[in-house]
């Protein structure tokens, strides 16, 4: 593994990107700090457990959260703090929240799912978190709203996730190709490990809660019974890996290619919805993906095109290896 940092790696190699400014830098320096502490919990995530038996408080006196709330507390204390953010949005909160004008405000806007697939903790399977950044669009004053967070995909400035597995690992993009980092816990840094990912072209894994399969549309149905064919671009049926953790999930996708699925699932009342978050979870993926050769749609529209009219709106998501979600596309028009 190389030696060089995520700060280091920003500053050295991308001196063309408008987002290796000081501030930027600074953003970045405090979402790792973030991560780096939300890791060190969910690693001792069984012994928080124990230390938490007796009552509402650790050895330490502190109240014990549950990990999701201390990741999200976590990531709004420091990220408030940055001096670079004006506005933030959780997919934890409600509301957005915007930065006090007791702390120093900048430009930008941080999205993030603090703890993504958090249900998996108690059974010791990889979580994560996930984050997108945007600026506020130039020239406008006084305190953002909702509207300067109602951003398509495109306009993001950065994004990428924290992934608490074997090891934690940070991949991220600044729009000139995806890099990954592992934390190497001997010296508390993240180091190079993962330098310009691209996701196979064509991948032999499909991904999808398929317990979900009756909530499915025809289309839907066909498309997935596409993977698990012989008429397929392999004349043979994909494995299927779910692990149910998104950054699990994408991440796999990432390295091993194939397509992650979550399509629109239809109730008895007729009305179907996606599960994944627009802003949160599906934006700053599909800019991954596709910054690594790879796409993201929600059946028929480019994620990272779609305008999103509410904080907390929900998508179908079909991501991963372009010919593989291409197949997806050509059952879904
Ligand atoms: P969460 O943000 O509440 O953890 O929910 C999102 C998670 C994703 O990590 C994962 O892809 C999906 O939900 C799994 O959902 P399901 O259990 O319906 O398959
Ligand atoms: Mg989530």
């Amino acid at each position: 593994m190389s030696q060089v940092t995520v700060t280091e790696h920003l500053l050295l190699h991308q001196q063309k990107s408008p987002a290796a400014t000081g501030v930027f830098t600074q953003l970045l320096y405090d979402l790792i700090l973030s991560a780096k502490l939300i890791s060190r919990s969910v690693n001792k995530a069984g012994l928080l457990d124990v230390l938490g038996e007796t009552g509402e408080t650790n050895v330490q006196g502190e109240k014990v959260q549950k990990l999701d709330e201390y990741a999200n507390s976590v990531l709004i204390h420091r990220m408030e703090r940055s001096g670079a953010l004006c506005m933030m949005a959780s997919e934890e909160n409600a509301d957005v929240i915007v930065v006090s004008d007791r702390f120093e405000r900048g430009d930008y806007i941080l999205i993030f799912d603090p703890l993504d697939g958090s249900s998996n903790i108690d059974v010791n399977v990889n979580v994560g978190t996930i984050f997108s950044i945007h600026k506020r669009e130039s020239g406008k004053k006084g305190d953002p709203g909702l509207e300067d967070i109602l951003q398509p995909g495109d306009r993001q400035v950065a994004a990428g996730y924290f992934l608490y597995g074997p090891s934690t690992m940070m991949v991220y993009t600044t729009g000139f190709g995806v890099h990954g980092f592992t934390l190497d816990p001997s010296v508390g840094e993240f180091l190079l490990s993962h330098p310009n990912m691209t996701i196979p072209e064509r991948g032999k894994i499909y991904s999808v809660n398929e317990g979900n399969y009756p909530l499915w549309d025809d289309k839907t149905k066909s498309a997935i019974n596409h993977f698990k064919s012989f008429d397929n671009w392999r004349s043979s049926p994909y494995s299927a890996r779910y692990v149910g953790s998104l950054v699990a999930d994408f991440h796999r996708t990432l390295l091993y290619g194939g397509i992650f699925a979550y399509p629109r699932n239809y109730k008895k009342t007729g009305q179907g919805e996606g599960k994944l978050r627009l802003l949160c979870e599906a934006a700053p993926l599909a800019f991954v993906a596709e910054q690594a050769g790879g796409k993201a749609i929600d059946g028929t529209r480019r994620i990272m095109e779609i305008v999103p009219e509410q904080l907390h709106e929900r998508v179908p998501l079909f991501i991963g290896s372009r010919g593989d979600v291409d197949d997806v596309a050509g059952f879904l028009a």
